[in-house]
């Protein structure tokens, strides 16, 4: 009895992470990045690489994708020579596993001028390791109004997280221009139960 008494508490913490890994398993079918919709107002979650005086990236409001309701967009402003401007996000590690990944995205382009092109790719990653696999490089896309973009692909057992990256990049040209918005990024694994959610922080995340 005594032993029983002892492993109550065990088994109630057991018990507890089956009821989460089981409620995981209902809303895993969920996009897993952060600011999908940049209805933060700015852009928490993502990375920018490639600002310049005249290439930046900012949040815009009163325009907006058609995939999700809201009223901001990502907006890639690359007015320099032979500049890559990349939006991006990694999900964190122990939030993806191996098994089918669907992304979608929605973009439009205001101006790609003299060798201005947009590129997107999904990256299936391992911790320690880095891309494992993925979509390919999905482009050029030449969205001249709101299009949304979606497909999948199956990552391999190792992943781990997931990292998804749009470029607005520009030619090694005078006048060479890629602006463009973003809106309603999503990264989905329906199905798929991440196998290192045995820690508080990574089942938090799959809630996020
Ligand atoms: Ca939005």
């Amino acid at each position: 009895m005594k032993n029983c008494q002892r492993l109550l508490p065990i088994c109630a913490l057991v018990l507890g992470v089956l009821a989460l890994a089981g409620a995981a398993r209902d809303v895993s079918a969920q996009n897993i990045l952060e600011n999908p919709g940049f209805e933060t107002g700015d852009l928490t979650g993502w990375l920018v690489f490639g600002e310049s005086p005249n290439s930046s990236a900012v949040v815009q409001v009163g325009d907006n994708g058609p995939s999700a309701p809201g009223t901001h967009n990502a907006f890639l402003d690359n007015r320099a020579e032979a500049v890559g401007l990349v939006l991006k996000q990694s999900t964190i590690p122990g939030t993806a596993a191996g098994g089918d990944v669907e992304y979608s995205f929605d973009l439009k382009l205001d101006q790609a001028d003299a060798g201005g092109v947009v590129f997107a790719q999904v990256f299936a990653e391992a911790e320690g390791l880095g891309i494992v696999g993925g979509s390919g490089l999905l482009g050029p896309l030449w969205a001249w109004q709101w299009t949304t973009y979606a497909g999948s692909f199956t990552a391999p057992a190792n992943t781990n997280f997931l990292t998804i990256q749009i470029t607005a990049t520009t030619g090694a040209t005078t006048g060479s221009t890629c602006v463009l918005h973003v809106d309603n990024v999503s990264l989905e694994q329906p199905g798929v139960i991440p196998a290192e959610t045995t820690t508080w922080s990574a089942l938090n995340a799959l809630y996020r």
